[in-house]
């Protein structure tokens, strides 16, 4: 394929502005410890996003972005899981809903003195730990001697406590997806009784930062508070509800991201003269059940299981394009997948998409405003782009990059953007839009 620059693409003098207003976000965003992807809308500190964040912040400060880790891995509790928030005590507790009195985690048994969440989003803290290491000079052992047992205790917390049959992990709310709204969850979220009684005592917050066309709806949020409910009334107890939880699937993205992130424990166990034999061995474990258990040849990507009902979720999102990111794939799989990726259904590297949309463009379904049922996202974007040069498609990973500039450069940090017109979408001034705008144009120089 020949790859022509958008008419759009910026220069050089363009890349100098843009870094300086990433910056700013960033600096913005920090509040001591941490970075909060959004002032408004999320006014905490998130896990993924923590991640993403601190690949763009090692740029600006290596030691920024080992704290903003660090801080997070301070609220792992005792079984090992890292929450998906992390709040801090210093914002009213309804400035965010779900907010700490919603999820009560201070009741369970080992849970840090700070309050969070109860559940997890998928592990990319490994990879952005073994990206900083080496940038913090002689004390990037110390900090990799700090980081390494949290990251295996989170990877083991999902090996021993979210494994289901055939060794992939489960997740049990679609908030641990981290694409919440995805239209892969509309069949197995079909079976959650949506009640609109709990909004007599909860009120969304979300939808006076952003407007209602562009997040989930009142459906999926009266779904996501009782699946909340249920999980925080059962002490968060991993073995309720792999049983009886009304929700429970498994998600190409959140396995291949544990997948990678095993290789990167193997690159961290290499620096400080530790074993990595296990790390490589779970690594392939996860990639050849990926490849057995969620590869359809048919829809040409990789697929969500709806454990409850057994089945395969055909929908084609970006999360089945992401496990590009596994060197260990069969060269079969890695060429369909980007097939499919140039194909009708994603368009990357056209002319008129920008970056990956987060959902199968021909699909009825597909909202280009609307959260995780249509709009590019820069992370998701970012790690296909990641995954392309795995491979070798080193022209189609810098199309998505420059495509990734392009984006903030014609709409500003935006958290979403259209596809095709690259309209910004959801909140302004959001963390990981920023973070991955320095990253990308640090690794171009
Ligand atoms: C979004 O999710 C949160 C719940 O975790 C929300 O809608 O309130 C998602 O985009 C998620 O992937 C992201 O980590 C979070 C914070 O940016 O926002």
């Amino acid at each position: 394929m020949v790859l022509t620059a958008k008419p759009e693409t910026p220069t050089r003098g363009e890349h100098d502005r843009l870094l300086r207003e990433a910056v700013r976000v960033l600096l913005r965003n920090w509040h001591g410890h941490a970075t909060v992807p959004s002032r408004s809308l999320y006014p905490h500190q998130w896990s993924w996003d923590s991640a993403f964040i601190a690949l763009g912040l090692q740029h600006i400060s290596a030691t920024r972005a080992a704290t903003e880790l660090l801080s997070l891995f301070g609220a792992q509790w005792a079984d090992g899981r890292v929450p998906q928030i992390v709040f801090n005590p210093a914002v009213p507790d309804d400035a965010y809903f779900p907010g700490p009195s919603v999820w009560r985690s201070s009741a369970i048994d080992g849970h840090p003195p700070i309050a969070t969440s109860g559940i997890i989003q998928p592990p990319v803290h490994a990879v952005a730990v073994a990206s900083i290491v080496p940038r913090l000079g002689e004390r990037g052992l110390r900090f990799a001697e700090r980081a390494y047992p949290c990251l295996v205790d989170l990877n083991a917390y999902i090996r021993n406590r979210r494994t289901v049959d055939g060794g992939l992990a489960a997740l049990v709310h679609p908030w641990e997806t981290g694409l919440d709204n995805s239209p892969a969850w509309d069949h197995p979220l079909a079976a959650v009784p949506a009640d609109h009684t709990l909004f007599e005592t909860y009120t969304r917050r979300d939808v006076a930062h952003a407007g209602v066309g562009e997040r989930p709806t009142d459906d999926d949020y009266a779904r996501y508070i009782r699946l909340m409910l249920m999980y925080r009334d059962h002490g968060y107890d991993d073995d309720w509800v792999r049983a009886e939880g009304e929700f429970l699937v498994v998600d190409p993205t959140f396995n291949a991201l544990w997948a990678w992130s095993e290789l990167a424990l193997a690159e961290i166990a290499r620096r400080l003269g530790r074993d990595h034999d296990g790390h490589l061995a779970e690594a392939a474990r996860i990639t050849a059940a990926m490849a057995e258990r969620l590869w359809s040849e048919d829809r040409g990507l990789f697929v969500a299981c709806d454990v409850r009902s057994g089945r395969l979720l055909p929908e084609r999102t970006v999360a089945g394009l992401i496990p590009v990111i596994l060197p260990g794939l069969p060269p079969k799989v890695v060429a369909a997948l980007i097939a499919t990726a140039t194909g009708e259904a994603f368009r990357i590297g056209a002319p008129d998409v920008h970056g990956v949309p987060s959902f199968d463009l021909t699909d009825v379904r597909h909202e280009p405003r609307r959260y995780w049922r249509g709009p590019t996202w820069l992370n998701t974007t970012w790690l296909v782009a990641r995954g392309l040069d795995v491979h070798g498609h080193h022209e189609l990973a810098r199309r998505l990059d420059d495509d990734l500039v392009g984006l903030v450069a014609k709409s500003g940090f935006r958290e979403y953007f259209h596809p095709l017109t690259g309209r910004g979408h959801g909140t302004r001034s959001f963390s990981w839009s920023a973070a991955l705008l320095i990253h990308v144009l640090a690794a171009s120089d």
